[in-house]
């Protein structure tokens, strides 16, 4: 019996009949919605909006969260439906994961019952949308080191400062803005509406051109404590949102991976030089070979981070191991496929461009990978080198 060479080791006979139904049904809107657009968005810098709705009727935001009009699946369905989305693009596994994981898991982790029936539902429905505000323009592997801050007035917050790289930025209606306080740092709901409140969008970007990056500035925005939330002070607030990105993006990035693998496959087959298909070269085979083991040992170690974060006992430690080698492995798989291209390579009618151009800012988001190696670092030697 021949081999699935995008998942060599039959992953898919790993996981029940429910995880095989999520993953098809999102594979299908990524056949049928993503994949005829996203090459033209990303030429033109264009998120495709119009896809939101779609997610949200898929029940794709928040899918892991707990009522509130989310479904509640487990962990494994989650990484195979960022699998998925990102075999589209980078773009739109982002979108799900800045509104999933770092917008609404954090109201729904640590915030007031209030807060979590004004903008959980609405959120899952693609009505509001949602960024995170972590990374500051001095820099964003240090985040205890903020400058925005939040000062108490009456019943009030008062917040300054500025974020940068904000994923969603000027399409969001709310952001998760993470200040210093008095306290520690807390976490802030801050709507469009607020006075004072901006978004400006970054350009220019050879990265991501189809997912929308912004700079948010806060100047003197009141915000009431109500928008506060009020179960989580000091880094593990934010931190705990990456873990559950972070462990997204381990499998999101096999699915970009596996897309350029698919299309090489193919050319290497039909393409002849030297009076023989391309794939027929040893030197060719090889590293067609090497891009097949280094996916395969990816997706056996998001399954098993999946199956450990389900049975919960996740260490953020182990989502660090898994971002840093998925991102190192599907970058490199990438760039080679690109580069097996020959000039082809640099066309966007072939995909590994795009998503070796994409995987530039997913290595570096959610943490670098210095950061994550030297998180492993210091699981291992139990001393902090940052
Ligand atoms: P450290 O002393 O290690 O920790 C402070 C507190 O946080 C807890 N903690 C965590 N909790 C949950 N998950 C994690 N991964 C955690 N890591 C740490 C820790 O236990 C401690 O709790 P407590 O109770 O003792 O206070 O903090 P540190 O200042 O030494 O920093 C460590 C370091 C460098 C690893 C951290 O600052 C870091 O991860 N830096 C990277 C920043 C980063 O990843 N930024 C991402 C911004 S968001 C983004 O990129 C979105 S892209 C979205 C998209 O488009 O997909
Ligand atoms: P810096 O922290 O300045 O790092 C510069 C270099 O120094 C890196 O190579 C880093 O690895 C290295 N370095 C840092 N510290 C050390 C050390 N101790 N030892 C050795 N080397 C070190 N942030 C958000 O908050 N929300 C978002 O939605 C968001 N979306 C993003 C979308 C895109 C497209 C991009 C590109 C970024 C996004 N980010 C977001 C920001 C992202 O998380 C940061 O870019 C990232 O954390 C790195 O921060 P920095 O860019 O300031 O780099």
């Amino acid at each position: 019996m021949s081999l699935n060479p995008l998942d060599l080791f039959d992953i898919r006979s790993q996981l029940g009949e429910d995880e095989q139904l999520v993953q098809d049904s999102v594979a299908r809107l990524v056949d049928e919605k993503v994949l005829p657009v996203i090459g033209r968005c990303f030429e033109e810098h264009r998120f495709p909006r119009e896809i939101v709705p779609e997610l949200a009727a898929l029940g794709l935001l928040g899918v892991y969260l707990r009522g509130y009009g989310c479904a509640g699946l487990n962990a494994v369905s989650y990484g195979l439906i960022c699998q998925e989305l990102e075999r589209g693009d980078s773009g739109i596994r982002s979108f799900v994961s800045v509104q999933t994981s770092l917008c609404m898991y954090p109201i729904h982790a640590y915030g007031s019952e209030e807060q979590k029936q004004k903008y959980l539902p609405a959120m899952a429905r693609g009505e509001l949308i949602g960024c995170f505000g972590l990374t500051e323009p001095h820099g964003g592997s240090d985040p205890a080191n903020m400058k925005t801050h939040a000062k108490r007035r009456g019943g009030d917050w008062v917040l300054n400062g500025a974020k940068m790289w904000i994923t969603n930025g000027n399409i969001a209606d709310l952001a998760i803005v993470w200040a210093m306080t008095e306290e520690g740092i807390r976490g802030f709901i801050v709507e469009k509406s607020m006075a004072g409140f901006s978004a400006t969008e970054i350009e220019h970007k050879f990265s991501l051109r189809a997912s929308v990056t912004s700079s948010l500035f806060f100047d003197n925005v009141v915000v009431p404590e109500a928008n506060v939330l009020p179960g989580v002070v000091g880094l593990k607030g934010p931190l705990s949102c990456l873990t559950q990105a972070r462990y997204g993006i381990s499998w999101g990035v096999i699915g970009a991976a596996q897309a350029c693998l698919a299309q090489l496959l193919d050319y290497t087959k039909s393409r002849v030089l030297f009076g023989r298909p391309l794939d027929n070269n040893q030197a060719i085979q090889l590293r067609l070979a090497d891009h097949a083991r280094r996916i395969t040992t990816a997706q056996l170690l998001s399954l098993q981070l999946g199956r450990i974060k389900d049975s919960g006992r996740l260490n953020p430690t182990q989502v660090s191991l898994a971002k840093w080698n998925n991102c190192r492995m599907a970058l490199d798989v990438a760039r080679d496929c690109r580069d097996m291209l020959g000039g082809a390579g640099i066309s966007a009618e072939y995909v590994p461009i795009r998503h070796m151009l994409n995987l530039e800012s997913v290595i570096t988001y959610e943490g670098t990978e210095t950061i994550h190696q030297l998180t492993v670092g210091r699981e291992l030697t139990g001393v902090g080198s940052f």
